[in-house]
Order: C-alpha cells, then structure tokens, then sequence
C-alpha cells in the first residue's frame, strides 16, 4: 500500500509537468513587457494630445505597473488564444497541482512509518497502471485539440486586404504600404525629455504613449480589415511583436515571413522587437493606431500614398451598375467619396512623397 500511495504521488506529479510544459507550448510568447517602462509610468498623467493621433489608453496596448496576465486582446484570434489560456489551461493546470498536492498529503499521514510498522510489499496494480497512463493521455488531447485548432486559425490568414511590410533595422522599424504607392515610414523610439542625449530630436509626452515604448512615427492600419505584414530584417534577426494583436514573428535577413491581424477595436498598440539584437534591442519599440477606415484613408493621404483601387475599383463597379454608358463611367467613378479624395491627394502629393522619403 506505501508503494502504491508513492507511485501514484509520483505519477500525478509527472502528469503535472507535463501538461504544464504542453501549456507553454500551447501559448504563443506575448512580449514581455519593459521593466524600465513599468518603473518611469509614475509622471503619466493627461497630457495635450498630439494633433491628429490618437492618445493612448493605458487599459489596452500596453504594459501597466503591476498589472498580471495578458494585455486585453483586440483580434479574434487573441481573444480565443487568451481565453485558452486564462480559462482552460491555468484552470488545469491548478486542477493537476491541487490534486498532486492532496495526493502527496494524503500519502504523507497515511502511509507513515510510525502507522505501518510493516511495510506493504505490494509491486503491481493493474487498475492504478491503466489509469495513471490513460488519464495524463486524455489530458494532453484536452489540451492539444483546442491548441492545434488555434494554431490552424493563426495560421491560415483569410485574403488580406491591405499589406504592411515590417522590416527590422539596428535597430529601429521601417514599415512600408505597397498597396498604397510604396511610401515607408521610419519609426524610432522617442527620447526622454531629460535624455542627454536627446539633441535636436522631439521628447516623449505622455499623448505619445509611455517610456521606451512610445515611438516618433506611428504606423497607421484600419479597424475591422484584415492586414498582413509581411515582415524581414535588413540586418540581424529581430522579431516585430504587438501582445495585444498576438502577434509574434521572426523578421529574419533574407526571408519574408508574414503574419495577419484583424483588429476591431481602434486605438494605439505598442510592441518591442522581440529578439535580441544587439546593443540597443530594448530601444526599438513598435507603435501601431488602429482607426476607422476613412481616418486612414486621410493618413495615407499625408503621407503621399493612395488608396488601392480607388480609380481602379470604381470602374469595375460602375460598369457592373451601368454597362450602357461606357464613356459615361470615368465621370461616374468621380463622385464617390473615397475615389475623390485619394485621387486628389495622388495628384498634389508626389513631391510630399519624395520629401518624405528623403527624409527618412
Ligand atoms: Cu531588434
């Protein structure tokens, strides 16, 4: 009986390892949070907001002195992947150890010297073997059927529509709109107003999001659109990742790795690269605004870009409307908002969009 009691002891703690090592396979790595930024959040209060960016909400996209657990999720794949974790493994996983726990204590008193003078010479138990082999196995399946089915949905990006490419640098981010002309932005992390250092550049404010996170040029992508990113280094390894989008991708030399977010919640996400590399690693935080679809129509437009297909599109639809008239159609294209704008911006925009090339 003393065997028996200690070989089930002995196996419950096995079954919790292993289920806990399944756990953090299962669970993407969000990026851990910057312990520097944590501790220089105090001065954080309402500050002027930067004209036409959006001030940041401490409750979403970035790390909170104290806080434990998972940034609020923002995709659907996030909120799966969070409620995944927070409600079904942490649950297994203090299920298996208060069960290990009890069966340790139980073995402690029960099977104590002092209670079994003669010791039980037992050596097999057909009924304990099964069970202790078949119940760890049910409970990796548990564990691996939601765990593969979210790794499937991650991983097959419905058709994107728009396209971001991340590339990583020593050690900034630029990130360029293909679909939009091709126009690339710069983004480096903004100085402390107190940084000796600092020199001519602009200082962080508070609308700019907190210490060593916030970042000079946001990148700026729509709510409630599928985007990819397709994502690569010019030099080393760096890793582009957003904890509120679950996202986490190697940005690699050489090789284009890609990954996608549908965001449904507009507002401003703050990311680190996630892969050491190199001396100013921790400097090279990602900022990304979410915003309604005619907010960044109006972004993309200061930056010299165009909307895709806004000449193109619209002649396809007219002509499916109204195949009579086909001369008729460039005029009707005109009125539609959106082709009106961008087709305006286009035509004043190419020397902006020079300017600001060069100057990044
Ligand atoms: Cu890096």
């Amino acid at each position: 009986m003393k065997r028996i009691g200690l070989a089930i002891a002995l196996v419950a703690a096995t079954m919790t390892m292993s289920s806990a090592s399944m756990a953090t396979a299962a669970a993407p790595q969000v990026a851990a949070p910057a312990a520097e930024a944590a501790a220089n959040t105090t001065a954080d209060a309402a500050a002027p907001a930067a004209p036409a960016a959006m001030t940041p909400d401490p409750e979403y996209g970035m790390p909170v002195p104290g806080s434990l657990g998972i940034q609020h999720q923002v995709t659907d794949v996030g909120r799966e992947a969070a409620n995944f974790h927070n409600y079904w493994l942490l649950t297994l996983c203090v299920a298996i150890s208060l069960f290990v726990l009890a069966l340790l204590a139980y073995a402690i008193v029960r099977f104590r010297r002092g209670a079994n003078p003669k010791p039980s010479r037992t050596s097999h138990n057909t009924m304990i073997e099964v069970v202790w082999t078949l119940v760890p196995v049910l409970i990796l399946v548990a564990i691996a059927v939601p765990s593969i089915q979210l790794l499937q949905r991650q991983y097959s990006p419905p058709p994107a529509d728009l396209t971001v490419k991340v590339i990583g640098n020593q050690w900034y981010w630029t990130y360029e709109y293909p679909d939009n002309g091709g126009f690339e932005v710069v983004s480096n992390m903004l100085k402390e107003c107190d940084d000796p250092t600092l020199g001519n550049a602009r200082c962080r404010t508070d609308a700019d999001g907190p210490p060593m996170l916030a970042v000079d040029e946001r990148i700026v992508i729509p709510a409630n659109k599928v985007v990819k990113f397709i994502v690569t280094s010019n030099d080393v390894i760096h890793a582009f990742a957003v904890p509120a989008f679950w996202t986490k991708i190697d940005a690699n030399p050489g090789r284009l790795n890609e990954t996608w977010v549908k965001v449904d919640r507009p507002g401003v996400y703050f990311g680190q690269c996630s892969e050491l590399c190199g001396a100013r690693h921790g400097y090279m935080p990602i900022a990304i605004e979410v915003v309604p679809e005619a907010q960044f129509a109006a972004w993309i437009a200061s930056k010299g870009g165009t909307m895709p297909g806004a000449t193109p599109a619209a002649v396809p639809d007219s002509t499916g409307a109204s195949p009579v008239s086909e001369a008729a159609v460039p005029a009707a294209a005109q009125p539609q908002p959106a082709a009106g704008t961008t087709d305006n911006a286009a035509v004043e925009q190419p020397a902006t969009n020079q300017a600001a090339t060069a100057q990044n």
